[in-house]
């Protein structure tokens, strides 16, 4: 790796925004490509994140710092990779079911799933079954992410993946479900392909399933 993608993969485990954005900036004018530095700096620096996030070694605090300093790196790269035409890895639709207003957690799955290399269409929190099946209509999604926090939202999940079969997307796409009052039984139990317990292990399971 080189020196200036070397910098830029420590601020994004050290969750320093500024240093983030002005190494990507370094970089861009060194003439490292977007696609590089997104690939050996902001990829590899959240799947480096995600890791020590699931040894223990980092906690929610210091992954959504990491997420944020990845998000304003990104910002600067965007418009870089899309002259470039540089694909996403796939799309992925992801929000808080119907009834539920906390987000805090899905927004850092979207956050590391982004960091994976992902486009991400968040319709936010409090998202009905229908605008889920707009959502994958028009974007054309891959695979979509659902969120609950409050047991009593978790029937939602179910009738959200209801409401995308019954509108014929249930073959497109992936579905993967998860939140604290979430179990693996339960994703089984009601249809979803995969659960996953936190952020980290969101995407890489997003990561296993659009590869495979
Ligand atoms: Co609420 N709340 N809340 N709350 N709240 C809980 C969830 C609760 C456990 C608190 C308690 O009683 N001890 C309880 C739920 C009990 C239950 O149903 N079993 C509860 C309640 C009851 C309520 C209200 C009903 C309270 C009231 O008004 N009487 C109300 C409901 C409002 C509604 O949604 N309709 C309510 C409201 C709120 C606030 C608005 C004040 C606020 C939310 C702000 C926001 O999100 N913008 C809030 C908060 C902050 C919490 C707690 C304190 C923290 C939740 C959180 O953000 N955790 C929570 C208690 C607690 O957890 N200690 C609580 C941090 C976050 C990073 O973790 O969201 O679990 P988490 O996400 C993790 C994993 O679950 C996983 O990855 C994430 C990161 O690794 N994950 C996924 C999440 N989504 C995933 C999706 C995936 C994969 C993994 O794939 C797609």
């Amino acid at each position: 790796m080189n020196s200036s993608n070397e910098k830029l993969f420590q601020a994004i485990l050290t969750g320093d925004k500024d240093q983030a954005v002005q190494e990507t900036q370094v970089a861009l004018e060194n003439g490292v490509s977007a696609d590089s530095i997104l690939n050996e700096s902001l990829i590899r620096g959240m799947e480096e994140v995600g890791q020590l996030y699931e040894n223990g070694e980092y906690f929610v605090p210091e992954m959504l710092i990491s997420a944020r300093a990845m998000k304003a790196a990104l910002d600067v790269l965007r418009p870089l990779l899309v002259e470039s035409d540089v694909k996403p890895m796939g799309k992925v639709v992801v929000g808080t079911v119907k009834g539920d207003l906390h987000d805090i957690g899905k927004n850092l799955v979207a956050m590391m799933v982004e960091g994976a290399g992902f486009e991400i269409i968040d319709l936010g929190s409090d998202v009905s079954p229908e605008e889920f099946v707009e959502a994958i209509k028009e974007s054309g999604a891959d695979l979509v992410g659902l969120s609950a926090l409050l047991t009593t939202t978790t029937p939602m999940m179910e009738k959200t993946i209801q409401a995308i079969q019954e509108a014929g997307l249930r073959d497109r796409v992936n579905i993967i479900i998860g939140g604290a009052p979430i179990t693996p039984e339960f994703a089984e139990k009601i249809g979803a392909d995969g659960y996953a317990p936190d952020a980290s292990r969101a995407a890489s399971l997003v990561k296993k399933m659009v590869s495979s």
